[in-house]
């Protein structure tokens, strides 16, 4: 039984979501919920699973493991059937270096406990901050994209599943987008399918909205 450990509004668990249902594999959804004063991930069970006490959490039978990123890559190892990654390079490696893009530049330090830090730590913006660096990731994205009418072609690959997420959160923060007008719409296209719209934050059983 595959579960995954999911925040409505978690980017990160919203990327695992979308390539579960790209892959057509059944599985549970376990809310867990970092709403401020709940921080379910804080508390000790959620923390001995996983003591980064981030989401997304991943289990498949005994196989247990955190980081979006990590629980992808083993999606597409163990379930290829509906690949998500282009056959061949170097397409492989520009999608992987896009997804990256996100994952690795621009989420961290969109991060809500990150802008916090910034603020209470530093007297910093962190609408400013957020801004920045989400507008900073947009524009490579925007350069480094590939054909339409998805991110890369005509097959939805993991750029996709990466890209949704951020534009949702670029939403949610009050980005500007309009620069970067080929992202949002493979963001667009992408949205209409129905793997990605169940597995929007709206569509989750803990959305609170
Ligand atoms: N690099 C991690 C990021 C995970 C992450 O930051 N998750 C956020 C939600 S999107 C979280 O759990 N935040 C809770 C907190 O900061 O306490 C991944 O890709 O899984």
């Amino acid at each position: 039984m595959i579960r995954l450990y999911s925040y409505w509004r978690s980017s990160a668990a919203f990327r695992v979501r979308i390539a579960l249902n790209l892959k057509g594999l059944p599985h549970e959804i376990v809310p867990v919920s970092l709403a401020p004063g709940v921080s379910e991930n804080r508390q000790a069970a959620y923390r001995a699973k996983n003591p980064q006490m981030l989401i997304p959490f991943f289990e498949d039978g005994d196989v247990a493991i955190n980081q979006s990123m990590a629980i992808l890559e083993y999606l597409e190892e163990t379930y290829p059937e509906v690949a998500l990654l282009p056959a061949k390079n170097p397409l492989r490696s520009r999608v992987r270096a896009f997804c990256n893009i996100i994952a690795c530049d621009i989420h961290p330090l969109q991060n809500l406990r990150v802008q916090n830090y910034v603020s209470t730590e530093f007297g910093g913006d962190k609408a400013a901050w957020t801004t920045h660096w989400i507008s900073e990731g947009c524009r490579a994205l925007e350069a480094l994209l590939g054909d339409g009418p998805y991110a890369f072609g005509e097959n939805v690959t993991l750029a996709d599943a990466l890209l949704v997420p951020q534009i949702y959160n670029a939403g949610r923060f009050n980005v500007p987008l309009t620069d970067f007008p080929r992202i949002v719409a493979a963001a667009a296209a992408a949205g209409e399918l129905a793997a990605f719209r169940q597995a929007a934050p709206e569509a989750q059983p803990d959305c609170i909205h």
